[in-house]
């Protein structure tokens, strides 16, 4: 059996340009099904479209070269015209192949997905890795749908009708799994905020427990988090240490620090491994401590990500976050004292925004000083509460998916329009970079980590990156 695994091409191309992130990661999801496929002795290749700049036409050519018996495609709900476009071009250059659809949007549509064209032929539900694995041997033994039948976690196609077999379970134990198949990826194509050093991404749990009205992951894994070991985790971190120098290591996990002892013990480690490189995490403003920050930076940690989405306390107990803007301020002090960069993820248009609100959350994120800020749109995704809502109050004024990217304005309330959530973004973005001692704020900090993390050489390198992603910032204005 020979299995493609497909990034199709889609918005993270686009992302290069994109204002902040400079982000350009593995798609780690994919990388796991393939380890466990390879572990199982199937014979897999993946493209990872975005990073290479490979375009649907490539693909398709590649496809009709290489005849795989099955195609794995991943979609994200921005993806999804794409995904369909790369399903449709397989069935042109191969007919025999098999194609299957996993990731967010197939699962949380699976009915609408493999009504969007007859070229898919199932859709995998949830974590994706053995699920998979069976139907690619149920193919093998060319069971067709009787197989299909017996596998839980799949939709497809029978006859007119389509078939959900019931959700397979979460894979309980991750430690189980063998490390994502990163030789099949680009690996020199990723980045991490632009940073000038060999940069990886991994995840070191798997959902969120806390239930977030507008967060798709917390609807995913069912409000779930399951955490990997300490010593798996630090494992697969000393199995991406370059063979010198320091390297980055962003954790993609939704709640990094969700354990304290966990967490303490992979920074001790860390430490006792010399595992020699930076990394960040996202953290809750809620889930961590000064003591438990200051191990964290004492093992390496230069950057943290929080979901700070508004300034409006009302708003964030409407979308149940379930922080307060106390506890963000306080996490904000920490970090700046104890020399932890932190970026502060802010989103316009959730539930209960009005314009008032939004000019007090540009007020309350200045007030804050995180070193960085991204400023996005609360987006609808299908399978979240928020969405639910959405579709029932008639805000969504754009079902295009493509346009579902965190920037574009796609609902309208009685209090907002399109133009305002426009008009807000950009302002936001204006005035935080506009403000006096954002830049010497920068300055002082990029030479004091890198001071005692990379070198000066590395200082200078990173004031060019610094100079680039304002450029970049700006461009999000036109
Ligand atoms: C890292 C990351 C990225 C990376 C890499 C994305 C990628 N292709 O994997 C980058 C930076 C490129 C990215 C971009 C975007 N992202 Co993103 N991203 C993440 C993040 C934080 C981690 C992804 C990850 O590695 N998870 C761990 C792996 C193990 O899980 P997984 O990817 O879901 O894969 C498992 C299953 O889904 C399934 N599966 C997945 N694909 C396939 C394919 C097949 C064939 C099969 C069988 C199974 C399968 O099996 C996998 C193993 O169990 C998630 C949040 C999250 N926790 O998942 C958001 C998330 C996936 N991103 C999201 C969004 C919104 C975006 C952007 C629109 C944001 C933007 N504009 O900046 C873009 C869209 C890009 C696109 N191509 O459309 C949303 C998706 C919502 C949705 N309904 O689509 C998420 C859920 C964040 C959130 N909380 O809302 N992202
Ligand atoms: S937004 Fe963050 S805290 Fe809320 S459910 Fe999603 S991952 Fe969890």
């Amino acid at each position: 059996m020979k299995v493609l695994l497909v990034n199709p091409p889609g918005i993270s191309s686009k992302y290069k340009r994109d204002p902040f992130i400079n982000f350009s990661s593995m798609p780690l999801g994919l990388a796991y099904v393939a380890a466990v496929l390879e572990k199982n002795d199937i014979q897999v290749e993946a493209v990872d479209c975005p990073p290479l700049d490979v375009s649907n036409e490539q693909l398709a050519k590649h496809i009709e070269r290489t005849q795989p018996d099955v195609v794995g495609v991943q979609a994200l709900t921005t993806s999804i015209y794409s995904a369909v476009e790369v399903a449709d071009n397989v069935k042109k250059a191969s007919p025999k192949t098999h194609v299957v659809f996993g990731g967010y949007h197939p699962t949380f549509c699976p009915e609408q997905t493999l009504n969007s064209s007859r070229s898919i032929d199932a859709v995998v539900r949830g974590d994706g890795e053995y699920t998979f694995l069976k139907l690619v041997r149920s193919l093998e033994a060319k069971r067709n749908n009787d197989g299909k039948k017996k596998i839980r976690g799949l939709s497809f196609r029978d006859g007119k009708k389509i078939i959900h077999t019931p959700n397979a379970p979460l894979i309980k134990n991750l430690d189980q799994l063998p490390f994502p198949a990163r030789h099949l990826f680009p690996n020199d194509k990723y980045s991490i905020l632009g940073l000038q050093l060999p940069s990886f991404t991994m995840v070191s749990s798997r959902g969120c427990p806390f239930g977030c009205s507008f967060c798709a992951v917390s609807a995913f894994y069912g409000s779930t988090w399951r955490p990997r070991s300490a010593p798996s985790v630090v494992s697969e971190i000393e199995s991406l240490k370059p063979n010198r120098g320091v390297y980055g290591v962003a954790f993609m996990d939704d709640m990094f620090a969700l354990s304290k002892k966990r967490t303490l013990e992979i920074c001790k480690l860390m430490k006792e491994r010399r595992t020699n490189c930076v990394w960040g995490a996202t953290v809750r403003a809620d889930t961590v401590t000064y003591d438990l920050l200051r191990a964290m930076h004492d093992a390496g940690c230069v950057i943290i990500f929080l979901g700070v989405e508004t300034g409006e306390q009302e708003i964030l107990d409407k979308i149940r976050k379930g922080e307060t803007v106390e506890q963000m301020k306080r996490i904000l002090k920490w970090t700046s004292s104890i020399g932890i960069d932190t970026v502060a993820s802010v989103a316009f248009g959730l539930p209960g925004e009005t314009k008032k609100s939004m000019m007090k959350t540009i007020d309350y994120v200045n007030a804050l000083k995180p070193d960085h800020a991204i400023f996005a749109l609360a987006t609808p995704y299908p399978g979240t509460k928020f969405y639910g809502e959405a579709v029932e109050k008639g805000w969504i004024v754009d079902n295009d998916f493509t346009n579902y990217t965190l920037f574009k304005p796609l609902i309208e309330t009685s209090d907002i329009t399109k133009d305002d959530l426009k008009a807000f973004l950009k302002y936001a973005y204006i005035r935080f970079h506009i403000n006096p001692t954002w830049l010497p704020r920068r300055l002082i900090r990029e030479a004091r980590v890198a001071a005692t993390k990379y070198g000066m050489t590395l200082y200078f390198k990173n004031l060019a990156w610094l100079m680039r992603s304002l450029k970049r910032n700006f461009f999000i204005l036109r």
